[in-house]
């Protein structure tokens, strides 16, 4: 079987990435519901019924692992996919606010949704607490980011402006999962002395993880394929795809 990834749209291919760079001979199958995209603006219950349509599509193409790509749709539909699908090992994407325990002034930056979730401020309370949090739902950044590429001036200038409210951040946690995809447009502007945190390494080892102790690696040697699916254009996925390294070699759509 496959591993499954899906997101509102390009962000989780950030995640994927970082999969097929761990796990190179598996098949993956990848979801980007731009259609309904961005979820943050959504209501949970729509975040919910959205999962809930990849997962049975995913599952009925016979994936045994479902990466929940996107901090928004784990913030509100991860515990309803594991009690829905008993059976689906499920890996969601949480902001890393625990690697930025150390640092003294974190900004954190991800949608409305996962910024008003139970989930995530239980994580704040418990790593961040007694210290100054700057919380920003970057109201309109996944929007550029699914139009235009990193490095773009509009990008570049809507980072510009955000960072002027910010103080003066020790440590900048990527909260949504299409933020690693301008990392280097962030750190241009916030400096290189920061520390920008993208969970997306730890969540492929959380992967190989759990396959390793269900005993379901792939242990082909050939390289894996990858196919790519999305409810609405697909412009943003091509683009995207042929920036990042490991999943340059895509088999098909
Ligand atoms: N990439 C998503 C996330 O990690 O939250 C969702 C972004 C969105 O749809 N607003």
């Amino acid at each position: 079987g496959s591993i499954g990834v899906f997101d509102s749209g390009i962000g989780g291919l950030s995640v994927a990435n970082a999969v097929s760079g761990l796990l190179p001979t598996e098949r993956m199958l990848y979801v980007a519901d731009n259609a309904h995209a961005p979820y943050g603006g959504r209501t949970d219950a729509e975040v919910r019924e959205y999962s809930r349509c990849i997962t049975d599509f995913l599952l009925r193409a016979g994936v045994k692992l479902i990466v929940v790509a996107c901090n928004t749709a784990t913030s509100v539909s991860i515990d309803y996919l594991r009690d829905a699908y008993p059976d689906v090992p499920f890996v969601g994407l949480e902001p890393a606010v625990k690697p930025a325990a150390e640092s003294t002034n974190v900004a954190v930056m991800a949608t409305a949704v996962t910024l008003r979730s139970d989930r995530y401020r239980a994580l704040r309370d418990r790593y961040l607490a007694d210290r100054p949090v700057w919380e920003n739902a970057c109201t309109g950044l996944v929007e550029l980011i699914e139009e235009y590429p990193s490095g773009s001036p509009q990008i570049s200038d809507y980072l510009t402006e955000l960072f002027k409210t910010s103080g003066n951040p020790d440590a900048v946690v990527l909260g949504c999962t299409h933020y690693p995809l301008i990392a280097a447009d962030i750190a241009a502007v916030v400096g290189p002395d920061v520390k920008v945190i993208d969970p997306s390494g730890a969540a492929a080892r959380q992967v190989q993880r759990i396959l390793e102790k269900q005993g379901l690696l792939t242990s082909e040697t050939t390289a894996g394929r990858y196919d790519f699916f999305c409810t609405g254009s697909s412009t943003a996925l091509q683009r995207t795809l042929g920036r990042l390294t490991e999943l340059n070699g895509y088999r098909r759509w």
